[in-house]
């Protein structure tokens, strides 16, 4: 077959992009459309998502695929996970989406834990504990107006199909971090649904990744220039699927980290782990494309530096990111360290502060200068994903010889060395547009443009960007030390 026109609209919690990507079984080239940013409102009281603003710019972003590539063979969608929009009897959406880390989940867990111990919901959905998964989320909002003239939820990615095409669907990637889908039957857990009223009555059918949903609109043809041959396919929906569809290994025994606002730290197996241990360590079994499972957990990511940065800016202080990366490389390294995950650092708000905070409270120096923070974020990181990994490596029995990175974090050559380092295994570094490239992978899969297994869609993959390595270079001790201060 011929190469295929696949555009994808990838949309992470910073900002959302639309690339084009022209794939055949032993290449696959990308092309930016459009890129804007993801900035998030607050209003009246509660933290919400733009999400008209990303549709239009999204829309944009076909406008221009149509005018640098002529016809397009099919449209995917990727976002971020868990957040949701509820869709009226009329079929319009009822306000805006609420974003994650709105404060309204407090205290939602126990309530839902009141009902259903976390250990079963963990043998359940197999996902980890984050205050706010989908499932937290409705617990706080079943007595909100919106809820009682809602017909149906949606997630992002799913909201996005339904306004291009007209079909509503929940696809099975981002459902899964809902943590109301059964990993057992793959499907909504009456279970879970028993503990939220009215709940079960919203959710669409969960169709795989893969599934071609259908033509666009006629008012989104007319708005795009695009027409009827265009189909709008359901990819690996969550962000996080697709990237990891588009890490670009070779073999087996690999780790990856998808590194943007978060970093999904983990590996790609063919079953779950339910076990009590891989609770406790709080590990992940979202789904995957082509029925694998991402085990994995989230790790708090480039938010603490995008955030810091936030912090000086609005202070009136520049700052110049590559500069500053390269002065965070001449600070001592393990200095002042954190725990990324640490709850205090989950909402948006002055980060320095915080940092300096969680050091003073744990004895260590305060870091002062912007380079003595962005030092401590990174090292902080590092050590994180060297736990993660070995953590991964140790609950799943696999053995683990390479740590992919793909997503932005991968053009951050410290982060990258620190990587190695921490871990004591080479890092890969690239794609950075993973996610945008699994999710064309997988739309080129579905029209018939290329075939073959997650291993041949890495092979495209490989081709799309250079990779870069780093080698460890071999600080075993320090970061043993730096471990066992941090995570004891
Ligand atoms: C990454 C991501 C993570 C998810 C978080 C919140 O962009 O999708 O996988 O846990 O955002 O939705």
């Amino acid at each position: 077959p011929p190469p295929a026109h696949c555009v994808a609209i990838d949309l992470g919690a910073s900002s959302g992009r639309v690339l084009s990507a022209t794939v055949s079984a032993d290449a696959l080239t990308l092309v930016e459309l459009h890129r804007y940013p993801n900035l998030p409102v607050r209003v009246a009281g509660s933290l919400e998502w733009d999400v008209l603003y990303l549709y239009r710019e999204a829309l944009e972003g076909l406008r221009r695929a149509r005018q640098v590539h002529g016809p397009v063979d099919s449209i995917g969608v990727d976002s971020w996970a868990v957040d949701y929009g509820l869709i009226a009897e009329d079929g319009r959406l009822i306000g805006n989406p609420v974003h994650y880390r709105d404060l309204r989940t407090a205290g939602a867990a126990d309530a839902v834990f009141e009902r259903l111990p976390r250990q079963i919901l963990y043998e359940r959905t197999g996902i980890q504990h984050l205050p706010f998964n989908t499932v937290f989320q409705l617990a706080a909002s079943l007595d909100a107006p919106a809820m009682q003239i809602a017909r149906e939820l949606l997630l992002v990615p799913d909201l996005f199909n339904y306004w291009l095409t007209g079909v509503r669907t929940a696809e099975y990637t981002n459902a899964t971090t809902t943590g109301l889908v059964d990993a057992h039957t793959r499907t909504w857990s009456p279970e879970i649904l028993a503990t939220l009223a009215g709940v079960a009555r919203l959710l669409p059918e969960i169709v795989d990744p893969g599934t071609v949903l259908g033509a666009l609109r006629p008012e989104v043809q007319e708005s795009t220039g695009l027409d009827a041959s265009s189909r709008v396919v359901c990819v690996g929906s969550h962000d996080t699927a697709s990237a990891v569809v588009g890490v670009p290994a070779e073999g087996e025994g690999f780790a990856y980290i998808s590194c943007g606002t978060w970093s999904l730290v983990g590996l790609e197996l063919t079953r779950p782990v339910l076990t009590d241990a891989s609770r406790r360590a709080n590990f992940s079994n979202e789904g995957g494309v082509d029925a694998t499972t991402r085990f994995l957990r989230n790790v708090m990511g480039l938010w603490l530096l995008q955030e810091s940065v936030r912090s000086w800016q609005a202070a009136g202080q520049t700052v110049d990111l590559a500069a500053l990366i390269g002065s965070a490389a001449t600070q001592p390294g393990h200095r002042s360290l954190i725990d990324p995950d640490d709850i205090r650092f989950l909402p948006p708000g002055d980060m320095p502060s915080r940092i300096r905070e969680y050091c003073a409270e744990t004895g260590q120096p305060q870091p002062a200068t912007q380079a003595a923070v962005v030092r401590c974020i990174l090292d902080s990181l590092a050590l994180a994903y060297r736990r993660t990994v070995r953590q991964a490596a140790e609950l799943s029995g696999t053995d683990v010889s390479v740590v992919h990175v793909v997503g932005g974090g991968a053009r951050n050559g410290l982060l990258c060395q620190l990587a190695a380092d921490a871990t004591g295994l080479p890092v890969l570094a690239g794609p950075v547009e993973a996610a945008a490239i699994g999710n064309a992978l997988v739309q080129a899969r579905a029209i018939g443009a290329i075939n073959g297994h997650l291993s041949d869609l890495r092979r495209i993959s490989s081709t799309a960007e250079p990779v870069t390595r780093f080698r460890p270079s071999g600080q075993e001790r320090d970061w043993a030390a730096a471990e066992a201060r941090i995570y004891g």
